[in-house]
């Protein structure tokens, strides 16, 4: 083992008890990584299953309130355990401290016990579920939630106390933000990532306490009858839903955010030129984040809704669409006379962009009052949000976890087969959710275990593109547990990358710098001659 190795935050102490009381958020990151990659294995377990009960038009394999659960399963999953947690917490917290110069993040203690909690959250989940699980779906509509036999009210307790990790975390970056900048680093020379991990903490500190306060406005409402949402004692359910999505719209970006830093980070290395506009994409985070909380009555066009306020949610949406936009034009014009190489990460992104050029597309097309009637509750809106948000935030995740897998492990893997996987994983994807377009403009609406026989050959070319998004996610995973096992030692730099992350070792030592590093360069311009990158 060279001396490297010896040191690095990885071996620098062992036995379990170094990982599970470990407060070195570089580990931490890791804790997180193994548990989101598990919930994204599961809830996407959950997908395949449903895909394979709609190969026919009736009963394949279920009886119709196990789909329904299967679904809330696999939304749940997805929405509350992976994909809320999964950049932030793995990428947030590895990175972070490392590109901002510092030690650690601001409370080493508050960082691993938000991973507890998440932890403690999930388990209460998934362990209502098992005991005898839920089918409202992942958005717990009343009057529904209220009123199901099923068991939501577990449910709705775990992501509760989910909400509380997720604000732990942000916290701590916030403030990590703000307190641990190297000297030399003003705002305007932090990394694209970190404005995009900081945009979001922030986003999450506003609107999960809403989420909190409308989950229990629901248990109180199914334990007491405390009248609320019941319209037969005086409440109104269009009141859930103003609560929920003034939560989980912004939470959309909650989502999507650290993923567009991810391709904001990346594609300057990977395309071998400085970011086109550092300044529009930072501005537009935050013209996001903001108009991100104006928008969240378009999911209510046909729930009853005066004309001004409908035209109001609409023009704010079309908003959101331009700041999107932005960042979309910046990428773009960062490739161009770029010079590409093909490998996993870059494939990735450019898979990022076309999902999110579609998603976002098509979105426009959903907050247009007059035309959302006839789409909405269909699989239209399923391929609007998968296309916009699920594909995006799991591409930006691979080609997280593909770039910044030697930093993380010190470990090379194979191209020519992590190439492929995000290939076929790109392709599985979009295979799977094109027919959801057509099938819902045709009339399918979702949710729904069963339907009209003139559907089945797209519901059958869905599922076959699940098939192949399925093997392509395999063959990814195998590829990289293959390289944690066995393969070669990286380079200190291997994408010759002017990250400050690559500055310190690879992998990093347990304190991330001997010295806490001067910055005297903007986070896309080149070293300074002499100025030797240490390692
Ligand atoms: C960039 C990130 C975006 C994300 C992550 C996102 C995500 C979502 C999600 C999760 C839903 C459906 C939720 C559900 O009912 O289960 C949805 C629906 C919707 N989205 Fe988006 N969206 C994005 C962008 C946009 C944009 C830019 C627009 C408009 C310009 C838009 C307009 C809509 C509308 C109108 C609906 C409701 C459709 C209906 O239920 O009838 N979205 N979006
Ligand atoms: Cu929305």
């Amino acid at each position: 083992m060279s001396s490297a190795e010896e040191v690095s935050y990885l071996f620098a102490q062992r036995g379990w008890r170094s990982w599970f009381f470990t407060h070195d958020h570089k580990r931490i990151a890791l804790l997180y990584l193994a548990v989101v990659s598990l919930m994204l294995m599961l809830a996407g377990t959950f997908a395949l299953l449903l895909r394979l009960e709609l190969l026919t038009p009736e009963k394949t394999l279920f009886e119709a309130v196990t789909y329904n659960r299967l679904f809330t399963l696999h939304g749940v999953g997805m929405v509350w355990l992976f994909m809320i947690p999964a950049i932030p917490s793995v990428f947030g917290n590895f990175l972070l401290p490392l590109m901002i110069g510092a030690h650690d993040v601001a409370f080493p203690r508050l960082n691993l016990a938000s991973w507890y909690v998440y932890v403690v959250g999930a388990l209460i989940v998934l362990g209502a579920m098992v005991a005898g699980g839920t089918d409202t779906g992942w958005t717990f509509y009343t009057p529904y939630s209220t009123t199901t036999p099923r068991e939501v009210i577990p449910v709705l307790f775990g992501v509760f106390v989910i909400g509380f990790s997720s604000i732990m975390t942000s916290l701590n970056f916030i403030v990590t933000t703000h307190t641990l900048r190297a000297e030399g680093m003003g705002w305007m020379r932090m990394p694209l990532f970190v404005w995009a991990i900081y945009g979001t903490s922030v986003i999450q500190v506003i609107a999960t306490p809403i989420l909190g306060i409308t989950l229990s406005l629901v248990a109180l409402e199914s334990f007491l009858g405390t009248g609320i949402f019941d319209p037969a004692r005086g409440g109104d359910p269009v009141l859930f839903q103003h609560l929920f999505w003034f939560y989980s719209h912004p939470a959309v970006y909650i989502m999507v955010l650290p993923g567009m830093g991810v391709v904001s980070e990346l594609l300057p290395t990977l395309c071998h030129r400085p970011p086109s506009s550092y300044r529009s994409i930072v501005y537009s985070t935050f013209g996001i984040s903001f108009v991100g909380f104006l928008a969240w009555g378009h999911h209510m066009f046909v729930s009853g809704m005066s004309v001004v306020n409908a035209a109001f949610f609409g023009l704010a949406s079309m908003l959101v669409a331009i700041f999107t936009a932005i960042k979309i034009f910046s990428w773009v014009s960062t490739m161009y006379e770029g010079e590409i190489v093909f490998n996993a990460p870059l494939v990735y992104l450019l898979g990022f962009i076309f999902l999110m050029v579609f998603g976002g597309m098509t979105g426009v097309a959903l907050a247009t009052v007059g035309l959302d009637p006839h789409w909405h509750d269909t699989y239209f809106v399923v391929a609007h949000f998968h296309f916009i948000m699920a594909g995006p935030v799991l591409l930006a995740f691979l080609a997280a976890l593909h770039f910044w897998f030697p930093k993380m492990f010190g470990k090379k893997y194979s191209e020519r087969l992590s190439l492929m996987g995000a290939t076929i994983t790109f392709f599985g994807f979009f295979a799977t959710f094109t027919p959801q377009f057509l099938l819902g403009n045709m009339g399918m609406p979702r949710r729904y275990y069963s339907y009209p026989p003139k559907f089945q050959w797209l519901h059958v070319a869905s599922t076959m593109g699940a098939t192949v998004l399925a093997a392509g996610l395999v063959l990814t995973l195998g590829t990289l547990l293959h390289a944690l096992i066995w393969g070669e030692r990286a380079a200190q730099n291997p994408w010759d990358s002017r990250g400050y992350e690559w500055d310190t070792a690879t992998p990093p030592p347990e304190h991330n710098y001997e010295i806490i590093p001067q910055i005297t360069r903007g986070p896309y311009e080149p070293a300074e001659p002499g100025s030797a990158r240490v390692g």
